[in-house]
């Protein structure tokens, strides 16, 4: 066969048959996609709702959005915690999510933990947002174990380097990790 034999059609459809293979395999052998996105609903320890945070899974890794009102304003140190539970007080959440047994802090020694962000900047008006990228130890499978993970808003600021913790204070606001 010569090369006139081939017509703009016949490559056409020379590149669909992949494409059409691949849909078919994928329809037989693999369920829905799993969701890839998970709320916290954030809440003082009387009970208010101060903000949200979502994380989404991205080809960048883990997109943590946060989003916060009725709080004080000033820079507040905010982590995933790694266990999903805020009850019966926000200790319950544990430390910081840290499944690369990395020490603390976007300035400190090398690495940081799974669940470190920079701080939540909170204006005069009281509310703050803030999206940030989770160090690349941090999973939607990890985030989503049996254990869960939660969101911790803290009092004070996080210095950023002081292990483990970045003697950011108080936990201010706490919230679960749901699928979403
Ligand atoms: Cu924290």
């Amino acid at each position: 066969m010569t090369f006139a034999h081939f017509t703009p059609r016949t490559f056409r459809s020379l590149a669909l048959l992949p494409l059409a293979a691949a849909g078919l395999a994928a329809c037989a052998t693999v369920p829905a996609a799993p969701t890839q996105t998970a709320r916290a609903t954030l809440l003082t320890a009387s009970g208010q709702q101060v903000g949200t945070a979502t994380i989404r899974a991205t080809g960048a890794g883990l997109e943590v959005t946060v989003s916060a009102s009725g709080l004080t304003p000033g820079r507040k140190g905010v982590h995933v915690h790694t266990t999903g539970s805020c009850t019966p007080t926000f200790a319950a959440a544990g430390g910081h999510w840290n499944p690369g047994a990395a020490t603390h802090g976007l300035m400190g020694g090398p690495g940081q933990h799974a669940g470190d962000m920079p701080n939540l900047e909170v204006g005069a008006n009281g509310s703050g947002s803030l999206t940030y990228t989770l160090d690349s130890a941090a999973t939607f499978a990890g985030l989503m174990d049996a254990d869960g993970s939660a969101f911790v808003i803290h009092a004070g600021e996080d210095d950023q380097s002081t292990d483990p913790s970045g003697n950011s204070g108080d936990r201010l606001a706490c919230g679960v990790f749901q699928p979403a």
